[in-house]
This record gives structure tokens, sequence and C-alpha cells, in this order.
């Protein structure tokens, strides 16, 4: 069995996890937050069986897209003429993240 944490952008969540549904692929979704960012994403971990893995692989692709995110370059610059800020960075975000985890044991107690 394979773990999949996916950190994915929170406007892809809904949507990927109902298209996880639909294919009968349980999911756990949790609220997270990017440390580069700071701004919240969503982890949604899936267990699934090895051969279901491509399949997920596939889901996820087609449901998160990359979007642009605005980041504040610094800190605004105090001058004698008046307070200047640096225009904000444009960062790329997603699709997703995946990490893929060989399960040890899988057990519903
Ligand atoms: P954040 O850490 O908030 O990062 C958001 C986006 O900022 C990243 O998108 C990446 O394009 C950019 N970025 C991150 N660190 C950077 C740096 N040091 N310099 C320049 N740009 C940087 P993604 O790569 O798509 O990552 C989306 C989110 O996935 C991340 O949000 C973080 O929550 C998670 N993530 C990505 N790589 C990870 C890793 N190796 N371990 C744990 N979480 C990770």
């Amino acid at each position: 069995m394979k773990l999949i944490l996916t950190i994915v952008q929170d406007a892809d969540a809904g949507r990927l996890q109902e298209a996880l549904a639909g294919q009968g692929l349980q999911s756990t979704k949790l609220a997270s937050t990017g440390g580069f960012l700071r701004e919240g994403n969503t982890t949604l971990i899936i267990g699934v069986e090895e051969p279901e893995l491509e399949r997920v692989k596939a889901i996820v692709q087609e449901t998160c897209r990359q979007r642009t995110k605005a980041m504040s370059a610094s800190s605004p610059v105090h001058a004698l003429e008046g307070v200047f800020t640096s225009p904000p960075l444009a960062v790329p975000v997603g699709g997703a993240i995946l990490f893929v985890l060989s399960v040890d044991e899988f057990l519903r107690l």
C-alpha cells in the first residue's frame, strides 16, 4: 500500500476530493499552511493499493492548476520624500506537490 501526501491549493481541493471519491478512492483533508507564502493550502492524505497510484496522479494532474500568487518583496522603505514599497513578486504555486510513501501496515480496528 502507498500513502500519498498531496499539497494543493484550497481552490482545487474540493474538486480533487470529489474526483477521487467519484472513482472510489478515499481521502482525508487537512488544513495546512505553506512555509514560503505563509498562506493556507490543503493537504490530502490518500491511501491506495500500489496499482491505483498512477490513477491518483492522473486525477491530481487533471484537477489541480498552477496559479500565480503575489508576494510583497520586502517591508516598506522609509525615505525623506516618503514611503517606498517594492512591487510584489509573482510566485508560481502548484498544480500540486506529492509525497509517495510506502505503508508498512494499514489497520482498521
Ligand atoms: P509554500 O511554501 O507557501 O510555497 C509556495 C510556492 O512558493 C511554491 O509552490 C514555490 O513555487 C514557491 N517557493 C517556495 N519556496 C521558495 C523559495 N525558497 N524560493 C523561491 N520560491 C519558493 P509549490 O512548489 O507548488 O509548493 C506549494 C506548497 O507545497 C508550498 O507552499 C508548501 O506548503 C508545499 N511544499 C512544496 N514543497 C515542499 C517540500 N519539499 N516539503 C514540504 N512541503 C512542500
